[in-house]
């Protein structure tokens, strides 16, 4: 992405289009095998953008692909290819489905504009092209493309955050709770294993009570990021509130995912935790249940509610264990 579109974007601003300014020239590609009406339209748009011309369709499409074009101008005229046909090439592949794409076609070529605009072209001029119009129909492309390309960033943003827990990076229980549902109905019509672990701290409120809160944050995070190392890419690693932890572990059965929870035991007991305070370490424990999917488990909190009874079993049993 280019500086424009990744910088930070103010609600004002956003709600400001389509009056904001194009504050860095435009990145053009012109696609136009007719050496007259490249040479025409390039003296129209020289000044006004940063050009690029491509006299070949065929490397149109991989040039357009390659580099960030704020709008791609499509000469209909190309000879022995159909100009509609890059159209909609650039329209399905992911580089280039936002790139405005503004057709030049000669006059009497209705049609072919009316499939055009069906195939998700932007805008066309027909000719002769008057200097100012094309010019005036690039910028409203660039600022509209401009915008949604922050719009987005700023939306993908949000989401992120929305999911996300703020102290320790994993996901959140929304995450968890909008996932875990396709991850049992996936499961169960592959007939593959699944496994869930609930993680606890152990005493962690002594632990509060003894360093402090932001003591208490340290290990959260610290204890989220052994978890993270500990697990697959594929696994769900969310922290549900609390001191509380949940792993969901596709493709695995329950005698795996009670190994995977005890070396995560492991790991936390025996390496202690920086508290924040000089060198002082606290020696932090874990209680875990596991749970895996069974035939007579029939829902996703059916399981859910299995690890919570291993983790409450963990817990009486005397902390700092797993029970499967
Ligand atoms: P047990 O071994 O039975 O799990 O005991 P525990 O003390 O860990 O359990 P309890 O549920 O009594 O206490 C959990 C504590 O976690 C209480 C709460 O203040 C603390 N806590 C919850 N969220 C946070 C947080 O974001 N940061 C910190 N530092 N503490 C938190
Ligand atoms: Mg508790
Ligand atoms: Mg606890
Ligand atoms: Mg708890």
């Amino acid at each position: 992405l280019r500086a424009s579109t990744t910088r930070d974007i103010g609600i004002e601003e956003l709600l400001n289009w389509p009056n904001s300014a194009i504050d860095e020239k435009a990145n053009v590609l012109l696609v136009d095998d007719r050496p007259s009406s490249v040479e025409r339209l390039s003296r129209m748009l020289w000044d006004h953008c940063t050009l690029k011309v491509s006299r070949d369709p065929h490397a149109a499409f991989f040039e357009a692909a390659d580099d960030g074009y704020d709008c791609v101008i499509v000469a209909t005229s190309l000879a022995g290819y159909d100009p509609l046909r890059l159209c909609s090439q650039l329209r399905t592949l992911d580089r280039t489905r936002f790139v405005p794409i503004i057709l030049i076609a000669d006059e009497g070529e209705d049609e072919r504009l009316v499939r055009g605009l069906e195939l998700g072209v932007n805008d066309y001029l027909v000719r002769p092209v008057d200097q100012q119009e094309l010019i005036a129909r690039l910028n409203t492309q660039v600022r509209r493309k401009r915008y949604n390309d922050r719009l987005r960033a700023s939306l993908a943003q949000t989401i992120e955050m929305a999911v996300t827990d703020g102290l320790t990076g994993l996901h959140n229980r929304r995450y968890l709770d909008s996932h875990l549902a396709t991850l049992f109905e996936r499961a169960r019509s592959r007939n593959r294993p699944l496994s869930l672990m609930i993680t606890d701290i152990d005493r962690f409120k002594l632990i509060n009570d003894t360093w402090g809160h932001d003591a208490g944050d340290m290990v959260l995070r610290e204890l989220a990021s052994r978890l993270r190392k500990n697990v697959r890419g594929i696994d769900l690693a969310c922290r549900m509130g609390g001191e509380e932890f949940v792993v969901v572990m596709p493709d695995t059965d329950a005698v795996v995912a009670e190994k995977v929870a005890e070396l995560i035991r492991l790991q936390i007991a025996e390496l202690p935790f920086p508290t924040g305070v000089g060198d002082q370490t606290i020696d932090v424990t874990v209680s875990v249940g596991v749970a895996g999917l069974a035939p007579d488990v029939a829902t996703m909190e059916a399981l859910m509610k299995r690890a919570d009874v291993a983790l409450y079993e963990a817990k009486n049993g005397g902390r700092n264990r797993v029970v499967a």
